[in-house]
């Protein structure tokens, strides 16, 4: 243990204890929150089975080099990137990273033995699994519709896509012993105004119900699905709306995902948790960075982050709330990418688990929101840097010079890719 780290750390936690905080605690607490690690990153969405084009509201710009381009790559990079954060992990698939080519076969027609790779990884790096069917970049993926599809082709072969992925979900469950959320997202909608706002709704209800009878055990696969406001050439109208999935995940008491890109700009989904868990039984969250609009940027140490880990810590909902991540930058170094949102995120749940909680609840419900806001305010300077840094070291893991060690990996794996 690095001496410095340590006299830190233990400066912290009398500073801490001083308001009723304990530093120990706090980090057990961090250390026991999986966060869920998006594969797409790694790769830009591509996936190991086509070379369609990304579409349907989704877009990752830039073309830094060395990205993943089979699944060798992408364990190797993810293993890189497992080694770099501590605490509980997941990885989230799509089912376009199955491991083992389709030959002949379309992704209506997927099985678990299709992704058998996902679960010898998951168990090497002793991680759980999560997954999500691909409503996007497939030729079926029609007038910008899939399950809410007029055309009953289209349609049907979308619901036996997300029946084959529920399927899936469970295999990982059971396999790994750890709950698996699978989660629905489909891009689904109009790029100018419909005339019947209704009808696409119903067919999705439709679909939907259709995938939900697949048979699954509950305690191995948790379902999850996730609205949006608008995408690219869906500018006018989203048959997955807010309200559709909250009505429709309260209705079927499965989870909702609110994924912080997905509201309007002034609307954020830290506001949201408490309310929604009033009416679902779980939460998904898609924890990622929207500029200007759902932009997919990496995580940092924002404001709407901290009021997310906030209201999960001091309402008690971490329980029935799932942490996923989802940003793609292809900008810049992806696995420096992966590592800056994951530990922004776990930055952000720290802090949230430093607060006097008791103390601050019960200023509020006597009304004293002078203590309230002095409180909150100085708590933004306690020194929480040393905790997490004591953290990292703790783990056998760099602090500030993880950037070294990825950039040795970009100079002696990534950049002998070619790509
Ligand atoms: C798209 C949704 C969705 C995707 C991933 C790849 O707007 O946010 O969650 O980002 O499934
Ligand atoms: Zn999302």
């Amino acid at each position: 243990m690095d001496e410095k780290i340590k006299e830190a750390y233990q400066r912290a936690k009398e500073a801490y204890a001083s308001i009723g905080v304990d530093t120990d605690k706090a980090l057990q607490a961090l250390d026991e929150v999986p966060i869920s690690i998006q594969c797409w990153q790694g790769d830009d969405i591509q996936g190991f089975l086509n070379d369609n084009a990304l579409s349907g509201g989704i877009q990752v710009t830039g073309n830094y080099p060395g990205k993943a381009r089979n699944f060798q790559e992408l364990q190797e990079d993810l293993e890189k990137v497992l080694s770099l954060v501590p605490g509980k992990k997941k990885i989230n698939l799509h089912a376009i990273y199955a491991t083992r080519p389709l030959e002949g076969r379309d992704i209506d027609e997927l099985f678990p033995e299709d992704f058998r790779g996902w679960v010898d990884f998951a168990k090497k790096n002793d991680v759980g699994l999560d997954f999500n069917p691909t409503f996007f970049s497939h030729p079926m993926y029609k007038d910008n519709f899939t399950l809410s599809s007029p055309d009953e082709e289209v349609r049907s072969f979308w619901v036996r896509h997300g029946k084959c992925c529920v399927t899936i979900g469970d295999y990982f469950g059971r396999e790994l012993g750890k709950k698996c959320v699978t989660n629905i997202w489909v891009p689904d909608g109009m790029k100018d105004d419909p005339y019947s706002h209704l009808e696409a709704r119903k067919r999705l209800t439709e679909s939907l119900d259709e995938i939900l009878a697949t048979p699954y055990d509950r305690d191995s696969e948790l379902l999850a699905v996730e609205s949006k406001f608008f995408g690219i050439g869906a500018e006018s109208y989203t048959t997955g709306s807010g309200e559709f999935y909250l009505g429709y995940a309260a209705k079927n008491q499965i989870a909702l995902c609110l994924d912080a890109g997905h509201f309007h700009p002034n609307e954020f989904i830290s506001d949201k948790l408490s309310s929604a868990l009033l009416y679902v039984p779980e939460l998904l969250l898609h924890v990622s960075r929207p500029v200007n609009w759902d932009s997919d940027h990496v995580v940092t140490d924002t404001d709407e982050l901290n009021h997310i880990m906030e209201g999960l810590v001091r309402d008690d909902l971490l329980k029935r709330t799932h942490i996923g991540l989802d940003f793609f930058d292809a900008t810049i170094n992806r696995i420096a990418a992966y590592i800056i949102g994951i530990r922004s995120t776990q930055k952000a749940l720290l802090k949230a688990f430093l607060e006097p909680k008791e103390m601050l609840l019960k200023a509020e419900r006597e009304l004293d929101y002078t203590t309230r806001l002095a409180f909150v305010e100085e708590l933004k300077s306690y020194p929480w840097g040393d905790v997490y840094a004591y953290y990292l070291d703790k783990n056998g893991i760099p602090g500030h010079d993880w950037l070294r060690e990825v950039k040795a990996y970009e100079k002696d794996v990534l950049a002998k890719r070619g790509n």
